[in-house]
């Protein structure tokens, strides 16, 4: 059964574009934006379930506990359901390497086999990793990135693809902002970058944007404004 929703998971992501472009009709706006790494599926409570409310979750829905199949199928069961109604894009758990080593891989090993970890991370090379919001909010689950001049450049991203150790999608799925620094900066993940106040602003006014949404780090209050 597992295997029968990733597989049917992944055709849904290769239908919908690497940048999600969604926009807002009347009643139509996403009442959930969720990062999925301190609440996940109980955070739907607080804007409510598909169809009924609208939903962009914003990754890491893997190696976050010991249920980690369950949290996942019901997620693309919800996106397969209601594909117009519920958005998932790609975290930095979403992938071979990182599953592997923090929990998601043992879990599957230990409650089913392998091959079902392999075909979840075949599905994951799928998921879209950016969407744009009415033209205006831009998302993605790690942040900003010096390889990134041009929005095409994320529509052309071909799916299925693993997330590399450096460069634009490595950027979009790792990178962290940092309040009190400028321009781009090291990371202490040890990999991808950080970036300052400055970059998103110089960002937001290049390409006629309003707002950069992401996740990545865990929020006591669920949502910071860090650069307000
Ligand atoms: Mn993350």
């Amino acid at each position: 059964m597992a295997i029968h929703i990733v597989v049917c998971g992944m055709k849904v992501m290769l239908s919908s574009h690497t940048l999600l472009e969604v926009i807002i009709e009347d009643g139509n706006s996403p009442q959930n934006v969720t990062p999925m790494e301190s609440t996940r599926v109980e955070s739907l409570e607080y804007g409510g379930y598909p169809p009924e409310a609208n939903s962009l979750v914003l990754g890491d829905y893997v190696d976050q506990g010991k249920q980690s199949i369950e949290t996942i199928c019901l997620l693309l069961v919800y996106k397969i359901k209601y594909k117009e109604n519920f958005f998932l894009l790609r975290g930095n758990h979403e992938c071979a390497s990182i599953s592997r080593i923090y929990g998601f891989h043992d879990e599957c090993k230990r409650r089913f086999n392998v091959r079902l970890w392999r075909t979840f991370t075949d599905c994951f090379n799928c998921l879209p990793v950016a969407p744009l919001i009415d033209e205006k909010i831009f998302c993605m689950h790690g942040g900003l990135s010096p390889h990134l001049d041009n929005l095409d450049q994320i529509r052309h991203i071909a799916r299925p693809v693993d997330i590399p150790d450096h460069g634009l999608l490595c950027d979009l799925l790792w990178a962290d902002p940092y309040k009190n620094v400028k321009d781009w900066g090291d990371s202490d993940r040890g990999l991808s970058c950080t970036f300052g106040a400055d970059m998103v602003a110089e960002f937001l006014q290049k390409h006629d944007l309003d707002l950069v949404c992401r996740a990545h780090q865990v929020m006591k209050f669920r949502l910071r404004l860090t650069f307000l």
